[in-house]
């Protein structure tokens, strides 16, 4: 089977799923066209990979008499030029804008030669898909893809509801996964002081502020370390309000890194005070590390994080019941091992066989419908 996954190479999250899901269908024989505006930050491919996992950069063009730039008419173009290069049996696009309605676009123009599924992963149901300039376009697209799947029941939940979409439009939950190996489970972390980590695209959505609260007010009781890792919209205002706050000495502000895991590794919690989120794909790499998760009770979190066992779920906003979950889990030794063994114990739930298996399901019963 030839297989095309698109998504972008900035938007963390989606761009992770795609490549380990890109490097799990080549593992298995499988013959898979990355398509992305970059080379995604965590795809790495290997040797023995490299003659079926295929990386095709979309090239895009501007011109100074338009408006923006044609991004997506630029994918639908290369979408079908693959389809006539090679064999592409399905395109599984990783967030739905822009890429759905080109992947139905180029399918028409193709003359059905492939099949289209829309993986749904956050905001571009919750955000942009809510937006009057993208609500109808994405709608018909979402209906005219061959299959629709998300990464949790409440996105699942959200995009029925927003889109209004047919009952006979299923849509599949695939939650994430973290592959295997490369995230380990640390009993007891040796800090000198409890080390706090916060990892994002530092976007409103984040709430990257209220992360700096909170530890503002953890350290009124005691000392702990803050490790800020990425970069975005909000990075300098964290940075003028932790200056303001006199408590820059305690913050470590990191750029972005396809190793994610060398700053979870050793931390004591993650912080993940989101307004929303679909999933929380870092949550759960904390958690596979044994790093118990305090994060707001939005969205998806609550089907990764066990509230009172892997990690402590307050309301979106709720900075003072954060910092007191984060003194409350800190202050207890015995149940803190207790939490970070079941942080760990409760990630494994979150199987790649199992998600890639279901995955495969989908495209196989389109390719060869029984
Ligand atoms: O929307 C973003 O901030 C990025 C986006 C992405 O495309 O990576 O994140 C979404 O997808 C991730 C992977 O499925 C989820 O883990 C995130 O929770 C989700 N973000 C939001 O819902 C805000």
């Amino acid at each position: 089977m030839h297989i095309a996954l698109l998504c972008h190479s900035t938007l963390g999250g989606s761009g992770v799923v795609t490549s380990e899901l890109a490097l799990s269908l080549a593992r298995r024989g499988m013959t898979v066209h990355v398509l992305s505006d970059q080379k995604p930050f965590r795809l790495e491919i290997p040797q023995d990979l490299q003659d079926r996992l295929l990386f095709h950069p979309i090239e895009t063009v501007s011109h100074p008499v338009l408006p923006g730039n044609l991004f997506s008419l630029s994918t639908v173009n290369q979408l079908v030029q693959l389809s006539y290069q090679y064999p592409i049996d399905l395109v599984n696009v990783h967030y739905a804008i822009p890429f759905a309605p080109s992947a139905v676009f180029a399918r028409e123009i193709a003359g059905q030669r492939f099949r289209v599924v829309t993986t749904l992963h956050g905001t571009d149901v919750t955000l942009l898909g809510q937006h009057p300039a993208l609500k109808a376009t994405l709608r018909y697209s979402l209906e005219q893809s061959d299959a629709l799947t998300a990464v949790s029941n409440s996105l699942a939940q959200e995009a029925r509801r927003i889109f209004d979409l047919s009952h006979f439009k299923p849509i599949h939950v695939i939650p994430n996964w973290v592959p295997e190996g490369r995230f380990w489970f640390q009993e007891d972390p040796m800090n000198d002081f409890p080390v706090l980590v916060h990892a994002s695209n530092f976007r409103p959505i984040k709430r990257t502020r209220d992360v700096i609260w909170i530890v503002h007010e953890v350290l009124k009781h005691r000392t702990v370390k803050l490790r800020m890792v990425g970069e975005g919209p909000d990075r300098a205002a964290c940075m003028a309000l932790a200056c303001e706050l006199g408590i820059s000495q305690h913050i470590e502000f990191l750029a972005s890194t396809p190793h994610i895991e060398q700053h979870l590794q050793d931390a004591d919690l993650l912080l993940l005070p989101s307004e929303s989120e679909s999933f929380g794909l870092i949550a759960l790499e904390a958690m596979a590390c044994g790093v118990p998760v305090v994060a707001s009770h939005t969205g998806g979190l609550p089907e990764v994080v066990v509230h009172g066992s892997s990690g402590v779920l307050r309301p979106v906003g709720d900075v003072e019941g954060m910092a007191a979950a984060v003194l409350d889990i800190l202050a207890d030794r015995d149940a803190c091992r207790t939490m970070r063994r079941a942080a760990c114990k409760r990630s494994q739930r979150f199987s790649e066989e199992r998600s890639v298996r279901e995955y495969l399901r989908i495209f196989q019963g389109l390719v060869s419908p029984t």
